[in-house]
């Protein structure tokens, strides 16, 4: 259970193989200055590569998941300063990362915050959860992947909508859209929650949720013919793995498989 400490970031282990990842930068609401996102994107990487861990979940406070990128830290950036640091470059860090990540969202998911959420592979939201991307309000546009992925999961005219005009949508219109999973409102919370789901998904073969992740995630990239393609790869490839034998074994012998992640 050792894990590097982070300044701005809480990292436990409600199960053994679920590492929670809690933004925690109270004092500005989660807002993501370059420390906070290092921090974040070293967590996620070190639970990725941890091979007891099977799903990650990442939340932040009841009042804010994450209130968007820093603007104080941001506001007198220069072009220049922005290009040759290659500002950004390191934010595609959770859809790179191989396991599932379930993002609990509760308060405050603005500019930086939504686009962090809208990466994880599972968004679950609290009543309370207010997702924006407002942006246009500070005379810039969403730079972490909102209008892409938001046109996407949402349609155009509704990335349109929350892009310009900068509207703050509540939990039940984003669960109506298809922005989040569900909301929760049992009163465990949606933290708990994604825990469930979590060890949920970390009981099964972890090669077959990667597999699974690597194909739909090819869902975004590849036209259908392609994306057809590498998921039948991908499932032919699986009939090599001891998960595999085990799965259908125990099927047949009307057991509940051991999975070895081989
Ligand atoms: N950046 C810096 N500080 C912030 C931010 C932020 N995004 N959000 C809140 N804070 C700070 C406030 O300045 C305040 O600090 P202080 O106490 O020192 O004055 C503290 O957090 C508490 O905030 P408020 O007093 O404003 O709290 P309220 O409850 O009154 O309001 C709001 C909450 C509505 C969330 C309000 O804080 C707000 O509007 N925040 C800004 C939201 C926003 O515009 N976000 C988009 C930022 S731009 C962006 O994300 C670009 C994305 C680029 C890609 C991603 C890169 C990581």
């Amino acid at each position: 259970n050792a894990s590097i400490r982070y300044e701005n970031v809480l990292v436990s282990r409600p199960d053994p193989a679920v590492a929670l990842i809690t933004l925690n930068r109270p004092k500005a609401l989660n807002a993501l200055n370059a420390a906070h996102f290092s921090d974040i994107s070293m967590a996620l990487k070190e639970a990725d590569e941890n091979p007891d861990i099977g799903a990650m979940v990442l939340t932040g406070s009841d009042k804010a998941f994450a209130a968007g990128a820093d603007i104080k830290e941001m506001k007198d950036k220069t072009f220049s300063e922005a290009y040759m640091s290659n500002f950004l470059s390191n934010w595609e860090v959770i859809s790179k990362l191989r396991k599932p990540v379930i993002a609990a969202v509760s308060g405050y998911a603005l500019g930086g915050g939504l686009e962090l959420a809208l990466q994880a592979d599972i968004l679950l939201a609290a009543p309370s959860a207010k997702l924006g991307q407002p942006e246009i309000n500070l005379g810039v546009i969403p730079g972490g992947g909102g209008t892409q992925r938001l046109a996407r999961l949402i349609g155009k005219s509704r990335a349109m909508e929350m892009i310009l005009t900068g509207r703050i949508v509540d939990a039940e219109e984003a669960e109506r859209w298809g922005l989040v999973n569900r909301v929760v409102r049992d009163e465990n919370g949606v933290v708990e929650a994604a825990i469930k789901v979590a060890q949920d998904i970390a009981g099964k073969s972890r090669v077959a949720a990667a597999a699974g992740k690597e194909a739909v995630n090819a869902a975004f990239e590849l036209s259908l013919a392609e994306g057809l393609r590498l998921e039948r790869r991908l499932f032919h490839s699986l009939f090599a793995t001891k998960d595999q034998k085990e799965g259908m074994m125990a099927f047949a012998e009307k057991r509940q498989p051991q999975w070895t992640h081989s």
